[in-house]
C-alpha cells in the first residue's frame, strides 16, 4: 500500500487553515496541524473533521507549538515528516498589528524564517523534499505603485503587519534560491467566508445584520468606508495553495478576483438581502480607524490562470449573501433555499427591526 502524502499546516485553526484542511482530507492526505495552547478552546472551525487519533480512520492530527516558538517547529517537523507545509499561522489583524507590532512581526516575519530554517536543516539532513507554501498578503501591496497588482508590482507596506509579510515573502524567496527549496509565495487578496474572524469587516457587517434582524443588535460601529477590496471566497483560495505545490517549478503567484468593491458597496448588497437600508444602522467609530490606511487593492489573478488553471467560482454578490446567509441561519433565522437567497420572513424582519430603531 502506498503511503498517504503527510500535509503540515499551521493557523489550522483559522478560517484558511480550516477549509485547507478539508481539502487536503478529500485529496487523501494525512493532515497534521501546529495549535496553541489556549485557555478556551481554539478549534471551532475544525471540530467537525477531527477523529480521536486512537480511531484507526483518523488522518487529522493535531501538536501543540507555537511559531515564536523554533524547538517544537524542529521537533514537530522530525515527529511528522510531511511533504508538504503551508504557513498559515500569523497574528493576521492589520489593525490589531499596531497595537502590538512586535509580537505581529515575531509570529509573522520571524515565525516564517523559524520554520524555513528547521525545514533547511530537515531536508539536508534527510534528503526528503519539502514543498513549503508561505501565506502572502495583497496588505504587502500597501500604498500601490501600481493598478491591477502583479506578481511584479513593487511593495510598499503600510503597516506592521504588512512589513512582516514583505520580510517573509522575501526569506522564501532566498530559501528557494539560496537552499534550492521548493517554496511558495501565494500573494492572496482578501478572502473572506461564513468563518471569517468575526472582527474583520466582512463578517463584522454580516454578523451584525444576523443580530440586527434577531432584536439582538442596534447599531454598527465602524471605521473607513471608502477603502476598496478585492474579495474573493476563502474555499476558492486554498486550492490555490495546494496547486502551486503541485507544479514542476517552485514560483510566486497572485490569487485575486480582479475585481474591487468599496466597503459602501459590501454594506449596499448585504443589507439589501434582507431588505434594510444600511445608512440605518451603521455609524462612525474613530477606534477602528488606522494610523495609515491601504485605499485600493485589485489583484491580476492573470499569471495564476494561465499556470494553475486556477480561477474563482464565486462573485463578489454570491459571497456576500452566502455570508449573510450563513449568520442568519447560525441564529435560527433562515435557512438557505440553494438560489442564494434566504427564506426569511421579511414582515417578521421588520417587525423585529421596526421595533427596536424607532
Ligand atoms: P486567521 O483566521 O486569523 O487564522 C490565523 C491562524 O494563525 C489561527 O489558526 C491562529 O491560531 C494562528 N496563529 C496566530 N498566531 C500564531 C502563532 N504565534 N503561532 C502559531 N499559530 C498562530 O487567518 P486566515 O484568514 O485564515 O489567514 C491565513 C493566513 O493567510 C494568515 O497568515 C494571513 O495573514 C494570510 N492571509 C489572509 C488573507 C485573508 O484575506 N484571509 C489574505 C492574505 C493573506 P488561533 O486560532 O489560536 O488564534
Ligand atoms: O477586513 P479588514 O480588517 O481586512 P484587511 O485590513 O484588508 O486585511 C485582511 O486582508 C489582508 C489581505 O489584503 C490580509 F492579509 C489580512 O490578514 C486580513 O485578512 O479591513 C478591510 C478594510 C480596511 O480598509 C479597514 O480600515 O475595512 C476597513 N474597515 C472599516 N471599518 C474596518 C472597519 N476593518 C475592520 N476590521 N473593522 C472595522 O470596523
Amino acid at each position: 500500500m502506498t503511503q498517504r502524502k503527510r500535509a503540515l499546516i499551521t493557523g489550522i485553526t483559522g478560517q484558511d487553515g480550516s477549509y485547507l484542511s478539508e481539502f487536503l482530507l478529500e485529496q487523501g492526505y494525512e493532515v497534521h496541524g501546529l495549535i496553541r495552547r489556549t485557555s478556551t478552546f481554539n478549534t471551532d472551525r475544525i471540530d467537525h473533521i477531527y477523529v480521536d487519533p486512537h480511531n484507526p480512520q483518523a488522518r487529522l492530527f493535531l501538536h501543540y507549538g507555537d511559531l515564536t516558538d523554533g524547538t517544537t517547529l524542529r521537533r514537530i517537523l522530525e515527529e511528522v515528516k510531511p511533504v508538504e507545509i503551508y504557513n498559515l499561522g500569523a497574528q493576521s489583524h492589520v489593525r490589531v498589528s499596531f497595537d502590538s507590532p512586535e509580537y505581529t512581526v515575531d509570529s509573522v516575519g520571524m515565525g516564517t524564517l523559524r520554520l524555513l530554517e528547521a525545514i533547511r536543516d530537515y531536508q539536508q539532513r534527510t534528503g526528503i523534499e519539502v514543498r513549503f507554501y508561505q501565506a502572502g498578503s495583497s496588505e504587502m501591496f500597501g500604498k500601490v505603485q501600481e493598478v491591477p497588482q502583479t506578481e511584479t508590482t513593487p511593495f510598499y507596506p503600510r503597516s506592521p503587519y504588512a512589513c512582516a509579510k514583505v520580510y517573509a515573502h522575501w526569506q522564501t524567496v532566498n530559501y528557494r534560491e539560496s537552499y534550492n527549496l521548493f517554496a511558495c509565495n501565494g500573494i492572496l487578496f482578501n478572502h473572506e467566508s461564513p468563518r471569517r474572524g468575526e472582527t474583520f469587516v466582512t463578517r463584522k457587517i454580516t454578523r451584525a445584520i444576523a443580530r440586527i434582524v434577531a432584536g439582538t443588535q442596534k447599531k454598527i460601529y465602524l471605521g473607513n468606508l471608502d477603502s476598496k477590496r478585492d474579495w474573493g471566497y476563502a474555499k476558492d483560495y486554498v486550492r490555490a495553495m495546494w496547486l502551486m505545490l503541485q507544479q514542476e517549478q517552485p514560483d510566486d503567484y497572485v490569487i485575486a478576483t480582479g475585481e474591487t468593491h468599496a466597503i459602501t458597496e459590501f454594506l449596499d448588497l448585504a443589507f439589501t438581502h434582507v431588505n434594510l437600508d444600511w445608512h440605518d444602522y451603521v455609524e462612525f467609530d474613530e477606534r477602528y480607524l488606522r494610523p495609515a490606511e491601504v485605499d485600493l487593492l485589485i489583484g491580476d489573478p492573470a499569471k495564476a490562470k494561465k499556470q494553475l488553471g486556477w480561477e474563482p467560482s464565486v462573485t463578489f454578490e454570491e459571497l456576500v449573501h452566502l455570508m449573510v446567509d450563513a449568520d442568519l441561519q447560525a441564529l435560527g433565522l433562515a435557512s438557505p433555499n440553494g438560489d442564494g437567497s434566504t427564506s426569511l420572513d421579511n414582515a417578521y424582519i421588520r417587525h423585529n427591526v421596526g421595533s427596536m430603531v424607532d
